[in-house]
């Protein structure tokens, strides 16, 4: 009795907070932060003995990225390190995800010839961080791969250099970083790197069937890439748990991307394509890293095209254990049963979806700036679900974020006051706190992309996803846009 009446008050008091004081309830230690990534932000690309990566290359090749736009300067970042950490603090932010450029490390990508004042910068910025009270989770690889590892021994399509050359990499930023840094992410969405840099080519390195000067295999070389990635990976974990974890007492994962994949019927062959999905999209690389396999239906579907991982590679895997699921989540599409077969033979074609953002002639939400992202708040509930169901294990969401429509051509005042980006970060951490609190899916914390606006990849500097306004025209001059204001009052909540 004594317990109802206990659990009726804490409803009714819950409920009235939740609605006076718009608070989204949220576990007492969960982790708020902003993330971005080194070649979007930093510049200073040829500074201070950085070699060059695949995305030098690729941002530099004529009709590759919108406009031709390059990372060369970016925001310049790795001069202004002080003035941003300084924007982290007026928020009060206490956590930020950033990548490492290993080139800038490692300029040939090897671990024969160490760049110091490579060192000494990412020393300076993680001092900076922690003196400021901001814990960095740091990626150690966000696309951004040396370009000599690719021109010298075929990047990612060559198994035994990836694994050696990024086993270094990681061992040395261990070493370097990890008394400082607790938090280590391997990979940012290797789907990415896999489908976009060696199917269809739009990201680098840009290679495809008919892509030039880089051409590739599009049926072959993405399930390649992923699974050196794969296995990269769980180099660098081992060597995380083997080494340093002890000592350093800090914990070890991978970041992978998805969008919801709703089933568009209830008819079975439309819930099963919304399983498949998942599986080829988050299932490809979670499953070997916390099951030690690919799921069955990539390899019923795809055959001798998926690779195969040997015996000790599986045993690899499987003692190479992540302390928790990063995932990336901006948005959901309706999947269904192909109505008919395709003739194509690569990854998509394996995973056998139609994809639609509407149903009935009515969109599934609101379209951002981007033509692949669609407002969907629910999406986010749905998929942390599903991740938890298939792995139970912790999940960090670190990416979730929009850009506005038209943003980039709206005049300042407009841009900077982004009610819609306001309204998407307050849905999907609604949608988060709901799998929390009413699902029980263990979600540790939750990173905005992006601190500020930033090189959007093959998109330029069209797209803006910042909660920070950079303005490129006027010496990259920062300005909180009302969504830092909204976040930064949700976490002193
Ligand atoms: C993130 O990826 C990246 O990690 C981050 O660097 C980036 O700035 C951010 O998104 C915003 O874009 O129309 O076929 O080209 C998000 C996942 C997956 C979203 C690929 C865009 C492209 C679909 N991305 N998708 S396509």
């Amino acid at each position: 009795m004594r317990l109802v009446i206990f659990c009726t008050l804490l409803f009714v008091l819950s409920v009235i907070t939740f609605t006076r004081g718009h608070k989204i309830p949220f576990p007492k230690d969960f982790v708020f932060g902003t993330a971005t990534a080194a070649y979007q932000i930093e510049g200073a690309a040829k500074e201070d003995g950085r070699g060059p990566s695949i995305w030098d290359e690729f941002s530099h090749t004529p009709g590759k990225t919108f406009q031709g736009a390059t990372g060369d300067v970016a925001c310049d970042h790795y001069h202004r390190l002080e003035e941003d950490v300084k924007l982290m603090v007026d928020m009060g932010i206490k956590y930020y995800r950033m990548s490492i450029s290993w080139s800038r490390l490692l300029p040939n990508g090897t671990i024969d010839n160490i760049n110091q004042r490579g060192i000494d910068h990412y020393n300076k910025e993680i001092d900076i961080l922690v003196k400021n009270g901001i814990k960095p989770f740091v990626t150690l690889y966000h696309w951004d791969l040396p370009l000599n590892l690719h021109k010298k021994y075929g990047g990612w399509l060559n198994k035994d250099a990836s694994m050696k050359h990024f086993g270094d990499y990681a061992d040395l930023c261990f070493k370097s970083f990890g008394d400082r840094v607790k938090n280590w992410i391997t990979f940012n969405e290797a789907w990415c790197s896999s489908v976009l840099g060696y199917l269809n080519g739009v990201h680098a390195p840009g290679r495809c069937t008919n892509c030039k000067p880089e051409q590739g295999d599009s049926i072959k070389e993405p399930y390649l890439a992923a699974h050196s990635i794969i296995l990269s990976h769980a180099v660098a974990v081992e060597t995380y748990k083997k080494r340093y974890q002890q000592s350093q007492g800090g914990f070890i994962g991978m970041t992978m991307n998805s969008d919801w994949g709703e089933p568009l019927t209830d008819k079975p062959e439309d819930q099963d394509a919304s399983e498949r999905m998942m599986e080829f999209q988050l299932g490809w690389f979670a499953d070997p890293i916390f099951k030690g396999d690919y799921p069955p239906v990539m390899r019923r579907q795809a055959g001798s095209l998926l690779p195969t991982f040997t015996y000790s590679e599986k045993q690899l895997l499987l003692r190479a254990k992540s302390d928790f699921f990063g995932l990336n989540h901006y948005s959901t599409a309706y999947v269904s049963a192909r109505s008919s077969v395709s003739n194509d033979n690569d990854y998509f074609a394996h995973m056998n979806v139609s994809t639609t953002h509407e149903k009935d002639g009515k969109p599934i939400g609101v379209m951002a700036d981007s033509p692949w992202l669609y407002v969907v708040p629910w999406g986010a509930r749905r998929i942390v679900n599903w991740v938890y169901n298939r792995y139970r294990i912790k999940i960090y969401v670190t990416e979730n974020g929009c850009d506005v429509p038209n943003e980039d051509k709206l005049p300042f005042d407009q841009a900077i006051n982004d009610t819609f980006r306001v309204s998407y970060l307050h849905g999907y951490l609604n949608a988060i706190s709901e799998a929390i609190q009413q699902d029980n899916v263990p979600v540790a914390g939750y990173f905005v992309w992006s601190f500020m606006d930033n090189y959007e990849w093959a998109d330029g500097y069209a797209k803006r996803f910042g909660i920070h306004y950079v303005d490129y025209a006027k010496n990259n001059t920062r300005t909180a846009k009302a969504s830092a204001k909204w976040y930064a009052e949700l976490i002193k909540q």
